[in-house]
C-alpha cells in the first residue's frame, strides 16, 4: 500500500485526542496510512465542509470522526462526503458521554454514520481497517489473523478458568 492516507481521523478539539488516539493505534497495527487533524463543526464550519467535500477526491477511503457534547462533526461530514463516516462519541465531564452518543447516532434517514460505543475509538479504527480490507487483500489477511488471535486469547482465558 502506498503512503497516501487512506483514512482521515478528525476530531472537534485536541482535547479529544487522548480518546481518539486509539483509532490511530489500531490503524498502525494494520499498516494503514492515515492523517490526523482537528476539525471543529462549530468553531471551524467552513474548514469542516471543505474537508468533507475534498476527502474522497484526495484519496481517502473512510473518515473516523470523534467529538464530544453537541457532537455534530461526524454527521455534518457525512452530509457532504460519499465516504463511510465512523463516529466516535467522546465522553466529556458531564452526562457520561450520552450527549455525544445521541448527537452522533440519531442521524436522519439517508445520511448514515456508523457510530461506535462511547469512547470506542479503537473499534472505529478496526472498522475502518475492515472497510479497507474489503478491497485490499493484505489488510483483509491481517484482519483474519487478528480475529484468529482474538479467538485464541479468549479460548485461553476459558482454559485457565477450567484448569
Ligand atoms: C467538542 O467540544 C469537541 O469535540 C470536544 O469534545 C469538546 C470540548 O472541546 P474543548 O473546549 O476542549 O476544545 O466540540
Amino acid at each position: 500500500m502506498s503512503t497516501q492516507p487512506q483514512v482521515g481521523i478528525v476530531m472537534g478539539s485536541d482535547s479529544d485526542w487522548p480518546v481518539m488516539e486509539a483509532a490511530a493505534v489500531a490503524l498502525d497495527e494494520f499498516e494503514i496510512p492515515y492523517e490526523v487533524d482537528v476539525l471543529s463543526a462549530h468553531r471551524m464550519p467552513r474548514e469542516m465542509i471543505a474537508y468533507g467535500e475534498a476527502a474522497a477526491g484526495r484519496g481517502l477511503k473512510a473518515i473516523v470522526a470523534g467529538a464530544g457534547g453537541a457532537a455534530h462533526l461526524p454527521g455534518m461530514l457525512a452530509s457532504v462526503t460519499p465516504l463511510p463516516v465512523i463516529g466516535v462519541p467522546v465522553p466529556l465531564k458531564y452526562l457520561d458521554g450520552m450527549d455525544s452518543l445521541l448527537s452522533i447516532v440519531q442521524m436522519p434517514a439517508g445520511v448514515p454514520v456508523a457510530t461506535v460505543s462511547v469512547g470506542g475509538a479503537r473499534n472505529a479504527g478496526l472498522l475502518a481497517a475492515r472497510i479497507i480490507g474489503a478491497y485490499e487483500p493484505e489488510v483483509r489477511a491481517r484482519m483474519e489473523a487478528f480475529q484468529e488471535d482474538l479467538n485464541a486469547q479468549a479460548t485461553e482465558k476459558g482454559r485457565r478458568l477450567r484448569a
